[in-house]
């Protein structure tokens, strides 16, 4: 399973590189990588498991964030009120999404980032997504609030952008006027 020793953090160059596109059929290797990558959010999401591994909270993971460079990410949002969104999703990509923006209201956090870093993120509030499974099969989803958020953190990661590439640095908390925060639409 993974732990978040596996996980690496800002300064790794990996970080910083595009992830290469996968070709099909995946790779017995490959496949267990997606599997694991969806496990470790369950169990992250789980206080038991959590607390018995130091496993910190998360809704999506990126491979490359565990140096594995290739294009897919796992996300796992379960309990907000919407339809559950839980997947590995690979070559991902965005078909089309709203002109309106979101963010959210408390910033954006990071399992490679071990620190605060404030300010809005704004991001497209609804993304039609397209992809594969990890056997090959096509995704197409139309995702809204908080997955439509994940979804492009997720993104950004295989394309080397940080959530804080985002920030105003000067007014980290400056108003966007395209957007709106994240439940109060
Ligand atoms: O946003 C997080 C969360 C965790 C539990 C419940 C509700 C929300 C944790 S931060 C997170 O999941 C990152 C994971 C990362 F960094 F590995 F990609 C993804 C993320 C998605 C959306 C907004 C901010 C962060
Ligand atoms: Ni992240």
């Amino acid at each position: 399973m993974i732990t978040m020793d596996q996980i690496i953090r800002e300064g790794h160059p990996t970080l910083r590189k595009k992830a290469e596109e996968l070709s099909f059929p995946l790779t017995d290797k490959e496949k267990e990588t997606a599997r694991q990558m969806l496990e470790f959010l369950q169990n992250s999401q789980d206080p038991e498991l959590a607390e018995k591994y130091g496993l910190r909270p998360g809704i999506g993971l990126a491979a490359n964030q565990i140096d594995v460079p290739k294009r897919m990410f796992a996300l796992h949002i379960v309990d907000e009120g919407t339809e559950p969104v839980s997947f590995v999703i690979v070559n991902p990509k965005i078909a089309s999404h709203s002109a309106a923006k979101a963010y959210l209201p408390g910033g954006e956090g990071c399992l490679s980032v071990d620190r605060e870093v404030p300010g809005f993120v704004p991001r497209y509030a609804k993304v039609t997504i397209k992809g594969f499974t990890p056997e090959g099969e096509p995704i197409k989803r139309r995702l809204k609030g908080l997955s439509a958020i994940a979804f492009q953190h997720e993104l950004d990661h295989l394309n080397g952008i940080m959530f804080y590439d985002h920030i105003d640095p000067d007014e980290p908390f400056r108003d966007y006027p395209d957007a709106e925060p994240l439940g109060e639409q």
